[in-house]
């Protein structure tokens, strides 16, 4: 279950401007997933809705199967630059149904899983604001980890982040880094957006949580927070990008050495009363 091969390894999360030209943002990402591979990198990660502008009125012009376009795409990048990609999120059609789905490649290209947002928000406050994803959207129904050579990684998009449950199934089946391809909005962003990642990463489990936003652009229907990030499981934070249309941002050393000596200096993993309490999964799908 666990990750034995505690290895040095490069992170890198890609920010980058989503327009409503699919293809340009394809070759756009492909671009920036070789330039990251370039640098070092062993794992990327893209953001929510890479290839798709965000809201209901897109979802069903952009969706499409799995595979498909998009994923065509990722599953070559990461092949041919021997990378795991986290393909950010692209809505995906299946069955009648879309669904907001993170597919996951390995070096050699083939999809490893491919996370569909568990949760999906849906916000009613009479008079003030009705916003409703799960009107266009379907819910997955599973948890989502991969292995790599370097740690096991969760996945989780977007709003699945603000719940601490599935992150803590996620520390306690082994993981050592989430991510969560994300694009909060210009007032959820201020508020949540790090003090969530902190919550997730240091406070709650001691793991590595990465975060991959849509630039911030303005003129777009819906203006995402950006902030695409990295928090350490001491809660250090490093925030790389504040609005540039497009930038990668890097994690080296000696992360899961670094993870270990955490945990034993604050061995909160270790002494959860599990005789008195526990969080556990109904179902891994
Ligand atoms: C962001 O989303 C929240 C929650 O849905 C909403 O209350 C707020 O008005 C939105 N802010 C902007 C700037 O759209
Ligand atoms: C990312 O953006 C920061 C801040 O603007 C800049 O200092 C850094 O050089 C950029 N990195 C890359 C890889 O473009
Ligand atoms: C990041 C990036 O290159 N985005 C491109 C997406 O497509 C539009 C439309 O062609 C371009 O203007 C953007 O530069």
């Amino acid at each position: 279950m666990h990750c034995l091969l505690l290895l040095e390894f490069r992170l890198a999360v890609i920010q980058l401007q989503v327009t409503s030209v699919k293809a340009d943002n394809l070759s756009r990402a492909r671009r920036l997933v070789k330039e990251a591979a370039d640098q070092g990198s062993k794992v990327v990660l893209l953001p929510e809705f890479f290839n798709s502008p965000y809201g209901p009125s897109f979802f069903s012009a952009y969706a499409e199967r799995i595979p498909g376009e998009s994923t065509q795409m990722l599953s070559d990048a990461a092949k041919e630059h021997k990378v795991y990609l986290v393909g950010g999120s692209i809505p995906e059609e299946d069955g009648g149904k879309l669904y907001n789905s993170c597919p996951v490649f390995g070096p050699d290209g083939d999809m490893i899983l491919k996370h569909r947002k568990i949760h999906l928000f849906d916000i009613d406050v009479p008079g003030k604001i009705r916003f409703q994803e799960s009107e266009s959207l379907s819910p997955g129904n599973s948890l989502s980890m991969f292995e790599t050579p370097f740690c096991k990684v969760g996945v989780g998009i977007c709003y699945d982040m603000r719940f601490a449950e599935l992150a803590q199934l996620y520390a306690r089946k082994g993981c050592q880094l989430l991510v969560y391809p994300g694009a909060f909005n210009l007032t959820t962003g201020p508020a949540h957006w790090e003090l969530l990642q902190r919550g997730r990463s240091a406070v709650d489990n001691q793991v590595y949580v990465a975060t991959a936003s849509p630039a911030r652009d303005e003129t777009a229907s819906y203006v995402a927070w950006g902030h695409s990030s990295v928090v350490n499981p001491c809660c250090y934070h490093y925030s790389v990008y504040l609005g540039s249309p497009l930038n990668l941002s890097y994690l080296s050393s000696s992360p899961l050495q670094y993870l270990a000596d955490i945990r034993q200096q604050l061995p909160i993993t270790a002494q959860r009363r599990n005789d008195l309490y526990t969080v556990t999964s109904v179902q891994e799908g």
